[in-house]
């Protein structure tokens, strides 16, 4: 069935969320989400997306005002009367715009959620998904001590998540992951992300890493620069620890690339930051023959992009835990329903509605909405 879907109508709402704590990274500390919807109208269907991108560009070159400015004056005009038969017809506008990974990935994903939904399937089987037993991971913020980290993560793995990540940064990082393995014990699955933080021509910084290489850790997550994939397959070499790439990944070409150089052995695959679901595609593919490990990335998404991340996950090439934390995790109430949850051995489950599988909370949604704009 060839069914050809006209983009009609396109809606772009900021919602503000407040998270349930405040969240510190190496780039600095984050407690409100200003998450934008990129809704798709066509031949009485919608798709949603989710520019799930910081408020300020922290971590990487993207930020919530100029992605709203990007898709208001360079995507959704192009974007608008556009017929289409496949969301990959998407691709050449996708490339005519320059970065703005996110940004794009917002439209991107919306128009699979839309086609899973004119092909009344959920969007995890209309993208070839097979898993269903999803495991899921931590991402814990920087802690003000490493005793109050300790405490954390114990109550944490208590709620069952199989895999604990660690945000550090330099000075914040040996004595919080060795009292977080303490806690743990040393068969938790224990990683680090260290968003871009270390310097390798930095002596002390060099020291750092090698020094947590003595904790067992799954893997270290982007110790370097946000684009670097050169100097992350230097440290690969003086590392045990594998290397998992998060920021510097926005499509196929860098994980090929990477893997070549030998930056990393795990990629940590965003949605949005590899464009959406197309590019994804082609990274899970290429992960799988090359024998690069896997799992999905978050940006603290709302309720919307978390339900894409949990689609994305059910690709068979995915190897280890993903950041698809559970609703209860960030809000006291979020913007779906059903909310995401995880069982107490850590595993979720897709959704098994059509399209992206949740419905909104249209009520809740405008109490939180910042600005919308209707585009046709
Ligand atoms: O580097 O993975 C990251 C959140 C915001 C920006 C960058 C990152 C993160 C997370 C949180 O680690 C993952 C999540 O729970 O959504
Ligand atoms: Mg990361």
């Amino acid at each position: 069935m060839l069914e050809v879907m006209k983009i009609d109508r396109i809606e772009l709402r900021e919602v503000r969320l407040m998270m349930k704590y405040p969240f510190e990274t190496s780039f600095g500390i984050e407690q409100l989400k200003r998450a934008l919807l990129v809704t798709i109208h066509s031949e009485g269907l919608t798709g949603i997306g989710e520019v799930s991108c910081g408020e300020a560009p922290g971590y990487n070159h993207e930020a919530t005002d100029t992605a709203w400015v990007i898709l208001r004056e360079f995507l959704v005009p192009k974007a608008l009367g556009m017929d289409l038969q496949h969301p990959s017809d998407i691709q050449p506008l996708i490339k005519r715009v320059r970065g703005n990974y996110f940004t794009k990935g917002a439209l991107e994903m919306a128009l699979w959620d839309l086609f899973a939904k004119a092909a009344n399937q959920p969007l995890w089987k209309y993208l070839g998904g097979t898993k269903t037993d999803l495991p899921v991971g931590l991402s814990c913020g920087i802690r003000k001590s490493p005793e109050d980290l300790a405490e954390f993560v114990t109550a944490q793995r208590a709620l069952g998540y199989q895999r604990i990540k660690l945000k550090i940064a330099p000075g914040r990082d040996v004595p919080y992951v060795a009292a977080a393995r303490a806690a743990l014990g040393p068969d938790v699955a224990l990683t680090v992300d260290a968003n871009s933080a270390y310097d390798l021509e930095n002596p002390e910084h060099l020291k750092l890493l090698e020094a947590l290489d003595g904790y067992g850790l799954q893997y270290i997550e982007q110790p370097l620069h946000y684009e670097d994939i050169v100097d992350h397959a230097k440290i690969a070499t003086r590392l045990k620890t594998p290397i998992c790439l998060d920021e510097p990944i926005h499509g196929y070409d860098d994980v090929r690339k990477a893997h070549e150089l030998g930056s990393g052995k795990i990629i940590n695959l965003k949605l949005g930051r590899v464009t959406g679901y197309y590019e994804s595609l082609k990274i899970a593919e290429f992960c799988g023959k090359n024998g690069m490990g896997l799992w999905c990335g978050g940006m603290m998404e709302s309720g919307v992009g978390r339900a894409h991340n949990v689609a994305l996950q059910t690709l068979a090439q995915f190897s280890h835990a993903s950041d698809t934390a559970p609703s209860a995790r960030y809000w006291d109430e979020d913007i779906i329903e059903p909310e995401i949850i995880m069982d107490s051995n850590g595993i979720t489950h897709p959704l098994e509605g059509i399209g992206i599988g949740v419905e909104l909370r249209h009520g809740l949604i405008e109490q939180l909405t910042h600005r919308v704009e209707t585009y046709q």
